[in-house]
């Protein structure tokens, strides 16, 4: 047996000496300092007594010491489980609780919080910090520098990302060996990426886009990247003359076209921008293509299943589109209720099936047989069709999900938390337009009858309880929701009356 994630990733970098990371202060981190630094982690993280398939959560800022911490699970064999920095600590609670993790490591700042969490849960808790320090690195500093890798099998589980869902509850997408590998092996080729190729990564490293997506795919290479902490448009402007490939969500390129430093003379060596994560604006594509000469490669993905679809490499990369099925991946329209194939521009959902498409969700078998048709076909709750050429089309969603920036955001989870708030009897949450973010989150309030609300303390009680990127940028008191002769909640009603809020 062998371990072919790190086999493949990782292992082959030992004793390269060439830069893997280019940091903001102008640092930089070898391969082998890196596989280094993974290995004495690794160390770290069995001799806290984690083994084999426990779960280690990992709520960190971003800094080649995060991304380090990954490639030590990969190699002992530990299911990597990182979780969005804004999530509230009751946020977290679930998951350390759900995921039954064996250790957190969280910043020292969130120590106070957290570590009583842990404990009541019998996990370890370490701490690592965005500068690198913490007590995870203090334990590793003295280990050694080679760790045996431990052996796994292709449907061994590699990482565990939740992704909400439409009962509110997080669901733990299982991701094998197999379905990280395949799909960056896949990428590496259809998007022509090699060793030569410095990509320029400012996405988190918590969500597939960031850690599997840009990350897995420059490891397969061996290609390095200019690891900036966060977006932010100076850096990113600074760094595009040294780099050749850019990932990002569509607000990347928005913020990016609103600036007018960025200049076709700032680009015109880059190989590939590639967006994702959300819908890329026609409108977008085209002025990115007028100001730069570059048309951006917009490709689809999940959680779920890593990277679906892409626009083409060589061919017409066609706005509005998320390209062709990725080789090796089925993808089909089917009517949502029959499941009944639909032909050629008929528009339906969109079900897919591969090596890419993830095991399950965690510790619930009855979701994830909900979601899978018996013919092992994935229903993604994505609405599309296939033009003539074979392009497929993103039209909407089949599933009650807001996307802003690039998070995904479930109303129903914000739901629960407003109708719990004092004189509530009701609400339902919406996602409108919004000019940096695409969408943004409104909630609709209906009181119970004679009570007063306040709305303010209503926002205090959700900003306790949610990630600050979901919680709604406006509250409206509403006297009733609208609601089908079913009496479910109209809610393309509501996103049409309050199309024009102007956030
Ligand atoms: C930050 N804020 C947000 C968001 N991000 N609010 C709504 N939506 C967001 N996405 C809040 C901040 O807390 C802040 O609040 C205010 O908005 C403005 O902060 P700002 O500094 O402008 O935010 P930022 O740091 O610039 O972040 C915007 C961002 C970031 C760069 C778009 O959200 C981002 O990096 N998004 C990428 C997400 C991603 O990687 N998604 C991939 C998921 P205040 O000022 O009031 O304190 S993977 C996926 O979807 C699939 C698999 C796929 O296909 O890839
Ligand atoms: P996540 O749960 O974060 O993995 O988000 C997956 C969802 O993001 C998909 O089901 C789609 O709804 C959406 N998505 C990802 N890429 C695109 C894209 N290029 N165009 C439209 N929607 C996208």
């Amino acid at each position: 047996m062998a371990n072919p994630l790190y086999d493949r990733l990782l292992a082959s970098h030992a004793g390269k000496t060439t830069p893997f990371l280019y940091l903001q202060d102008g640092q930089e981190v070898t391969f082998d300092g890196f596989l280094k630094q993974a290995a004495r982690f690794a160390h770290a993280l069995t001799n806290a007594g984690l083994v084999p398939g426990d779960r280690l959560v990992a709520q960190v800022q971003k800094s080649p010491e995060a991304l380090a911490l990954y490639a030590a699970c990969v190699q002992a064999g530990i299911v990597f489980l990182p979780l969005n920095t804004a999530y509230t600590v009751s946020e977290l609670t679930y998951f350390i609780d759900d995921s039954g993790a064996a250790m957190i490591v969280a910043d020292a700042s969130s120590e106070a919080a957290i570590a009583p969490i842990a404990a009541s849960l019998k996990a370890h808790f370490e701490t690592l910090n965005a500068d690198g320090t913490g007590s995870l690195p203090d334990q590793a500093k003295t280990m050694s520098a080679t760790f045996p890798t431990v052996d796994r099998a292709a449907d061994d589980l590699a990482a565990l990302l939740y992704t909400s869902g439409t009962t509110g509850r997080s669901k733990g997408a299982m991701l094998t060996q197999t379905n990280l590998l395949s799909n960056a092996d896949v990428l590496v080729d259809y998007w022509q990426f090699s060793a030569d190729d410095v990509l320029l990564h400012a996405l988190p490293i918590f969500h597939t886009h960031g850690l599997f997506v840009a990350t897995n795919v420059m490891l397969a290479v061996g290609g390095s990247m200019i690891f900036l902490p966060k977006f932010d448009l100076d850096a990113l402007i600074d760094s595009l003359p040294r780099a050749t490939a850019m990932m990002g969500v569509p607000t990347f390129y928005t913020r990016l076209l609103d600036d007018t430093r960025f200049a076709r003379k700032l680009v015109e060596h880059m190989r590939l921008f590639v967006s994702g994560s959300a819908p890329l604006l026609a409108e977008t594509h085209r002025q990115f293509e007028q100001r730069t000469g570059h048309r951006i490669l917009e490709r689809y993905g999940m959680t779920e299943t890593n990277m679906n679809t892409s626009n083409p490499y060589d061919a017409e990369r066609r706005a509005g589109t998320v390209g062709f099925p990725l080789p090796g991946i089925d993808l089909r329209i089917v009517d949502a209720e029959t499941g009944r194939a639909l032909g050629q521009g008929d528009v339906g959902q969109i079900e897919v099936r591969g090596p890419n498409v993830f095991k399950g969700y965690w510790r619930m078998p009855e979701k994830t047989a909900e979601e899978f048709r018996s013919d092992g076909f994935f229903i993604t709750g994505d609405l599309g069709t296939i033009d003539k050429d074979g392009y497929v089309h993103i039209v909407g969603r089949n599933k009650d999900l807001i996307i802003s920036g690039g998070y995904n955001i479930y109303p129903k989870e914000i739901e629960l938390v407003l109708d719990a708030q004092p004189g509530v009897l009701e609400s339902a949450v919406i996602g409108v337009p919004h000019a940096d973010f695409g969408e943004t989150v409104v909630g609709l309030i209906v009181p119970k009858a004679d009570e007063t609300l306040d709305l303010e303390a209503i926002a205090t009680a959700t900003a306790q309880a949610l990630a600050k990127f979901k919680q709604p940028r406006r509250l409206i008191l509403v006297d009733e929701l609208p609601r089908n002769a079913m009496g479910k909640v109209q809610k393309n009603v509501l996103r049409e009356a309050y199309n024009d809020l102007s956030l």
